[in-house]
Formats: C-alpha cells, structure tokens, sequence
C-alpha cells in the first residue's frame, strides 16, 4: 500500500492528489492514507497537504526502500520481489540463501551498507552507508554451465545503458567486469553460480556502483570514482537501480532468446582498450598484445607479440595507455 501511495505520488508529483481520489484508487480509507503519509514523512518525503486541494509530493530523500523502488520499477519481472536491509555482510550472500530457499529468478537484495562486500577472487568491494548501489539480482537462466560468464558482459552493457539514461555519463567498459569513467572504476560486476554437475541452479549477479561517495579511500583514490565525483549532481538511487533492472531485464532476456552476437557489437563499442595494446592476466597465464574483441561466447581475443591469436577466458587487464 505505501509503495502503491508512492507512486501515485510519484506520478503526480506535478499537482495535488485529494485524499478522497487517492482513498478511492487505493481503494483504502483515509486514515489508512493518512497514516502511510505520516510514515513517508517520517523517512524524509516532504509531502504538502493543502486544504481543498489535498497532497503534493515536494521532496523525494535519496534513499533505497522496498517502496521506493517498488513505486519506481519499470519491469516485468525484476525486482517484483524486493528485499531491503540497512546492513549486510554481502548481498551476494544473502541472495544464494533466498536462492536456495526458492526465491524466483527476478528477485532483488538490496542493501544501503555492506560489511564484507565481495570483489572476485575473494577481493573486497568496499560499500559505505548510503552511498552506493549494492545489489544482487537471482537469476535462474536455463544456459549451458560454460555460457554462465557471459552474463557478466550482458549485465556489463544494461548498467552501461542505465547510467547514460539517467546521466548521460558514458562510461566504458573494461573487460570483464569493470565499469569506468575516466578511467576510473565506478561499479563493478560479480557473477557467482549455484550448479549440479550439469544444470544451472542459480546465477546470483551482483552489481555494486558508487553513486555519492564525494571521496573513496586513500588505497582507492587512483583507482575508483563515484557519479558524484564525475558529475557533480546527486543521483537518485531509486531511478538508477530501476533504470539497471529495465535494462538489464531486457538485456537477459534478448541474450538468452538470441545469444551474445546481438549484444556484443554494443559490448565491444564500449568497451576500453580495444585494438589497443593490453595486458590479460588471467589465473594461469598472463597475455600481452593488441586486443581484438571478443568472441561470440565473451572470450577475449589478443594478438600476442609472436603474431598468435590467443583467447582469454578471465582476468584483469591492464593498459598501457591512459587518458590521465
Ligand atoms: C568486482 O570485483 O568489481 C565486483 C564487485 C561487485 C560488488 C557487488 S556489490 C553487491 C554485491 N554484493 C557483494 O558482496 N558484491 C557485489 P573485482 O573485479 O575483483 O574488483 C575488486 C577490486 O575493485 C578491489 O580489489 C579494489 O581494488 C576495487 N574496489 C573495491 N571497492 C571498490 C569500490 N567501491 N569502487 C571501486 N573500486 C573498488
């Protein structure tokens, strides 16, 4: 009800919405509105009440709420089932749960601070309160277990896509998982996989982008940047992490219909470093040469000094060359 009462709101945010026509389109009483209003304000909405008009939303707090984003979502499927929590080790963690526990694919967790946010390879990703999206999505594709990594690039473009929609930032992709601006990491992306021998149970994605943060820590400063720090304006959350599901659900769907060809020439126009000269580390061999591209099954391919065309599966990369 509060989520439905917000974005009616939302929508009307323009002029004001009587207590009489909300009860009616709800389809609850007044003092049933009233008391959702009074909880809004309570979270930071300023909502005006005017007599003989009735409600106006003036005031939306940058926060990530199960209504908010319920009251925003643009999707058919992802993030119908939203969970929200203050504090986490990892989302990621608390996603393969509500997996196992039967959670459908589409699922959402959310939270506004994690405490043992996970990287790859058992890195850190570092989540302070309040100013990110951290966010793991369940996914329960029916793919080969070999074709899993390629999620990684499709999510890769949608959350390219969201952030250019709701900023017109552009940011770059860096093979595999890595999103930039200005050569600096504003998210990143965690693919994790829960699988029999030969079937996909889940696929838990996670996707943590730094949005407010005005500084990142010292060890991260040459590294990491924020929407903030790029851009100057507070992003709203709610819109960016409705923007990633929009995306990304149409992203999912389109790639597991037609596979990575339709998805790739937008993959490799974003992608950094192409036709550069790059270096893959990858975790039994380190490749240097130009990079080509990718195939159509997300593997990156280099041209290595001796004239040889190699393939990576993943890694990191590292440039030679940097626009700073
Ligand atoms: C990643 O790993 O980039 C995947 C990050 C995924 C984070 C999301 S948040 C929601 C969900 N829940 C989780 O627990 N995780 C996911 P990797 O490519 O391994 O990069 C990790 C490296 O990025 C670290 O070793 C740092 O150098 C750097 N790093 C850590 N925190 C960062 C931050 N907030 N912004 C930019 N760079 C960061």
């Amino acid at each position: 009800m509060k989520a439905k009462l917000l974005q009616l709101l939302l929508t009307m945010s323009d002029s004001y919405i009587s207590g009489q026509a909300i009860s009616e389109q709800l389809g609850c009483s007044r003092t049933a509105i009233w008391k959702h209003i009074d909880a809004l304000r309570k979270e930071g909405y300023k909502i005006e009440a005017v007599q003989n008009k009735g409600y106006r939303l003036v005031f939306t707090p940058n926060l990530l709420t199960d209504h908010s984003i319920q009251a925003t979502l643009a999707t058919e499927r992802f993030g119908k089932k939203v969970i929200v929590r203050d504090e986490v080790t990892s989302t990621q963690e608390l996603a393969h749960q509500f997996a196992q526990e039967g959670n459908e694919e589409g699922t959402i967790i959310v939270a506004e601070q994690q405490t043992a946010g996970k990287g790859r390879l058992g890195r850190k990703w570092y989540s302070p309160k309040g100013t990110g999206i951290w966010m793991s999505i369940i996914l329960r594709p029916s793919l080969a277990i070999q074709e899993a990594p390629q999620l990684t690039l499709v999510a890769a473009v949608a959350v390219v896509r969201a952030i250019k929609n709701v900023t017109g930032i552009e940011a770059s992709i860096k093979w595999p998982n890595d999103l930039l601006i200005n050569d600096r990491k504003v998210a990143g992306i965690l693919t994790e996989m829960q699988a029999d021998p030969d079937r996909i149970q889940s696929i838990i994605l996670g996707i943590g982008m730094n949005v407010l943060q005005e500084e990142v820590p010292e060890e991260l400063e040459e590294i990491a940047t924020s929407l903030w720090k790029e851009k100057g304006v507070q992003v709203d959350r709610t819109a960016l992490l409705a923007e990633i599901l929009k995306e990304l659900e149409w992203f999912y769907d389109t790639f597991l219909q037609s596979g990575l060809q339709f998805i790739k020439p937008m993959w490799e126009a974003h992608a950094r470093g192409m036709g550069e000269r790059i270096t893959a580390r990858g975790v039994n061999e380190t490749v240097t040469g130009t990079a080509l591209g990718i195939t159509d099954q997300g593997v990156l391919r280099i041209l290595d000094d001796k004239g040889n065309e190699r393939e990576v599966y993943s890694g990191d990369l590292d440039f030679f060359h940097t626009d700073r």
